[in-house]
């Protein structure tokens, strides 16, 4: 690490109110666009709202009387994402995003995942109340089909490696919501994704669709995502080892965090889409490694958020603007009715400067026909009070060091398998308590949570809902109260900033 980069990581170890008076963080921390560290494509950037916006294929399933399979092929492949450039992608069945799942609740969904990519790989289903065998540990890794010597990999005696393939089965006993999935591959998870091993998986249920929400073509899903791009075309990041086969980790002046400096939405730059003058529904996935946004509608308009990120809220709520951090989902209504024919209304992010601070286009196109709702009550969520929680854990994610390399740690201790920070009884409510030196998304496997509080304050605005990813802002506390029912075994809590994920900001819980 050079002496300037590790000045500066250092520089973050304070707390960040200490940061913030002594003018030692960039604009970067003051804008809060997140923790990390901009990377310019090497290419002409295109121009803005050219290019279409498309939407990930939906998997046909093969049907039996107890599941829906799919096949997934994990392969290299080229895109054109910039008009003009092919850039060479790892993908599911070929594409970036990969193809979207969709399952119906309580109806099991086994997807065949099958690796031709040149190292090992592990499917993770981001907010999948999954058993743990199924939920993609980043140690049980699916082998490249093509051959790989396992003294590369991380030892844990726990593991199931298999060789070539796999099936996922997920039970699918949860409410609808939108999910999805992406490489959790032990130590690369980050490049892995960035490289395009991200889709969609969509639960539906009987209950939401009773509602008459928009649906068809007036239902989309939208991953936003920064990408840079070298010289060639290709993905740019900044990988110690760019086979990704043995040593882990970026850059020193990387280690906060990989922004790109193009606004893909799924899978293109600044895309546009003509919509007519009706409601339409928008699932917005932040798939971004390290960037947060903040979403605005121009000229002007409103957010009517439906769900976040496990579903359904229990009521309406309006928003003017999104914040939203890496791997956090929300559901929400735009009325393009509220505009004139013929407007171009622009998602901007105004936490982004110059070509960040846009997003995608709607031009509001013609008339339609709406029969859609949106009913004044959504669904129902059982109430968890501190009363009913039978543990209270506290969590600091914070800078650290890993084998002297600087890393990012949970309660003070890089990641190991083996390390259990919380053993709750299976059925049991408890309430967690993280805090945050700089800004960090933190999930948790199997359990969607409620937000108990944030600072020493009621939950805000946009912690409604059941969630499975909350942001912490630099010098945050947030409590979250979860009930961990559902399936025994070792799970994953971590950040969802990939680069501090992959430099060991992950730990373990086991429902006992
Ligand atoms: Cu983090």
């Amino acid at each position: 690490m050079s002496g300037l980069s590790r000045r500066r990581f250092l520089s973050l170890t304070g707390s960040a109110g200490v940061l913030l008076a002594a003018g030692l963080t960039g604009p970067r921390l003051l804008r809060d666009e997140g923790t990390g560290e901009l990377l310019r494509s090497k290419v002409p950037l295109p121009q803005p709202f050219q290019v279409p916006l498309q939407i990930p294929r939906v998997l046909s399933p093969q049907r039996t009387a107890d599941a829906d399979r799919h096949t997934i092929t994990q392969r290299e492949a080229t895109a054109e994402i910039i008009p003009g450039i092919r850039t060479p992608i790892w993908s599911y069945n070929g594409t970036f995003p990969g193809p979207t799942i969709e399952s119906r609740r309580g109806r099991t969904t086994i997807v065949h995942h099958r690796n031709e990519l040149p190292v090992p790989t592990v499917v993770h289903l981001h907010g999948g109340h999954t058993p743990a065998a199924e939920d993609g540990y980043p140690t049980d890794l699916v082998l490249p089909v093509s051959g790989w010597d396992v003294h590369h990999t991380m030892h844990d005696a726990r593991a199931q490696i298999t060789q070539g393939s796999r099936d996922y089965v997920f039970p699918m006993q949860q409410r609808a919501a939108t999910l999805w999935y992406h490489d959790h591959r032990m130590d690369f998870t980050g490049p892995a994704v960035y490289r395009g091993l991200a889709g969609f998986h969509l639960i539906r249920d009987d209950e939401e669709e009773a509602l008459g929400l928009p649906a068809g073509d007036r239902e989309l899903p939208l991953m936003i995502a920064d990408r840079a791009f070298d010289e060639h075309g290709a993905f740019a990041y900044p990988s110690v080892d760019p086979t990704l086969r043995t040593t882990p980790g970026v850059e020193d002046a990387y280690v906060e965090g990989v922004f790109g400096d193009v606004i893909l939405v799924n899978g293109a730059p600044w895309p546009v889409h003509e919509v007519s003058a009706t409601r339409y529904r928008l699932r917005i996935l932040n798939g971004s490694n390290a960037r947060r946004y903040d979403l605005a509608l121009e000229p002007g308009g409103q957010f009517i958020q439906i769900g976040s990120d496990q579903g359904l809220l229990e009521a309406p709520r309006n928003h003017d603007h999104l914040p939203i951090a890496p791997a956090e989902r929300y559901d929400v209504i735009v009325d393009f009715g509220q505009y004139p024919v013929g407007t171009h209304v622009t998602l901007v992010n105004r936490l982004g400067t110059g070509p960040t601070a846009q997003v995608m286009r709607f031009v509001v196109a013609r008339r339609g026909r709406d029969d859609s709702r949106i009913p004044a009550k959504l669904s129902e969520i059982e109430p968890l009070t501190r009363q009913q929680a039978s543990a209270i854990r506290e969590f600091s994610f914070r800078t650290g060091h890993i084998h002297g390399r600087a890393g990012w740690v949970i309660g003070g201790e890089p990641f190991s398998p083996d390390r259990m920070e919380a053993q709750p009884r299976l059925g049991d409510v408890e309430i967690w308590r993280f805090v945050a030196d700089v800004h960090h998304p933190v999930h948790l496997h199997l359990v969607g949570f409620r937000v108990l509080s944030r600072g020493s304050r009621p939950p805000g605005p946009f912690d409604a809902g059941i969630k499975d990813t909350v942001d912490l802002s630099p010098g945050e506390a947030v409590e979250v109260i979860a009930r961990f029912d559902g399936y025994r075994g070792r799970y994953l809590f971590h950040c969802h900033n990939a680069e501090h994920e992959d430099m060991a900001m992950m730990a373990n819980f086991e429902v006992i």
